[in-house]
């Protein structure tokens, strides 16, 4: 990891950042950017997103022996957007894994006639996919599945963007018996307002992650500045046995666009993870993210510190200063 970085960043970029650009494909793509992750057998896998020179793009693994370096591009394994399938008319992005036994679970935005929407392919070896279909229409994004269900049903994270009464663009719970009816829909993580950092539109990263003290979240919000987007990181634990209780929020965010590679690229100010891998030693967790829609980097953490820093951060929504204030009303702006 980079040998400079300032110790007190809970995370630290890999020195060889970024790992994955458009120069490594054999042939002329665009940008390379928000893999999803996840390990198959002795090998870290990467399911890339592959913007091509079209404008669309498609998912394409990259296999690594320790996660880090040595990356492998695999053209002949991933997914293309099916030809005459509305839910993928423009494309297939932003892929999030949730291994299930021995089932990979890869819920991925399908690019619609009517815009983003959330779909379901089931892959055992990433060659081969066998799609589910639509879980949510557009417009919704940012979604993955827990790996465990919950009094027997599956849970979705993901983030619809009604258009109606200034509503804003949240993290949302959905939940379904057999992966295919969905419903029992709630607000999670609301985009908190005004002048904070996670103001007005926020969206889940990787997959939900099991740890000690519930599931961590990692989300990012975009703030709207005057010279664009910042989308930035932050942090959030939900209850073990009921994921629709939140039980600690940061208030401050915990990694943002800071080197050149996430400064500027084809969507500036932009890190974007969709995946990350808590290595053997249950402590080290790396973390897979997009820079500035245009590369593949890599930011390294201890489980254990981002867990004792929100360890400090009840929930709070909304408030201006830490604690609990109560639930969020929808139209309360
Ligand atoms: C989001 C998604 C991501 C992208 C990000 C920044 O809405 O579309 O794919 O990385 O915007 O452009």
């Amino acid at each position: 990891m980079s040998p400079d970085a300032d110790p007190r960043e809970l995370f630290r970029r890999f020195a060889a950042n970024p790992i994955i650009t458009a120069a490594h494909f054999p042939r002329m793509v665009n940008a390379v950017f928000n893999a999803g992750a996840t390990v198959v057998g002795d090998r870290t896998l990467l399911l890339l997103r592959v913007e091509h020179r079209t404008g669309l793009s498609s998912l394409v693994v990259a296999t690594s022996s320790d996660g880090l370096t040595g990356w492998e591009i695999d053209p002949l394994r991933g997914l293309d957007p099916l030809p005459g399938y509305f839910g993928e008319h423009w494309g297939v992005e932003d892929p999030r894994i949730t291994k299930v036994d021995d089932e990979y679970l890869v819920v991925y935005v399908g690019y619609s006639h009517a815009g983003p929407l959330v779909c379901l392919a089931k892959t055992r070896d990433f060659a081969s996919f066998e799609r589910s279909g639509v879980l949510q229409p557009p417009e919704d994004k940012d979604a993955a599945l827990f790996p465990e269900r919950f009094g027997g049903r599956w849970a979705l994270i993901h983030r619809p963007s009604p258009s109606g009464a200034g509503f804003g663009a949240h993290v949302w719970i959905s939940f379904s018996p057999d992966l295919r009816h969905w419903g029992d829909s709630q607000v999670l993580l609301a985009a908190r307002r005004g002048g904070w950092w996670d103001a007005n539109k926020v969206g889940l990263g990787p997959p939900p992650l099991l740890t000690r003290d519930g599931w961590l979240l990692c989300y990012h919000a975009v703030r709207v500045t005057a010279s664009g987007s910042l989308y930035r990181l932050g942090l959030a634990l939900l209850d073990r046995d009921d994921p629709t209780k939140v039980l600690a929020r940061g208030n401050e965010w915990v990694f943002g666009p800071q080197e050149p590679y996430e400064r500027h690229g084809d969507v500036s100010g932009v890190v974007f993870p969709c995946g990350w891998v808590l290595r053997d030693d249950g402590d080290t967790l790396h973390l897979y993210y997009g820079g500035a829609d245009s590369v593949v980097c890599i930011a390294e953490a201890s489980l254990a510190n981002l867990l004792s820093h929100l360890e400090g951060h009840p929930f709070a929504e909304d408030t201006g200063k830490p604690g609990n204030l109560g639930p969020f009303t929808p139209g309360d702006a």
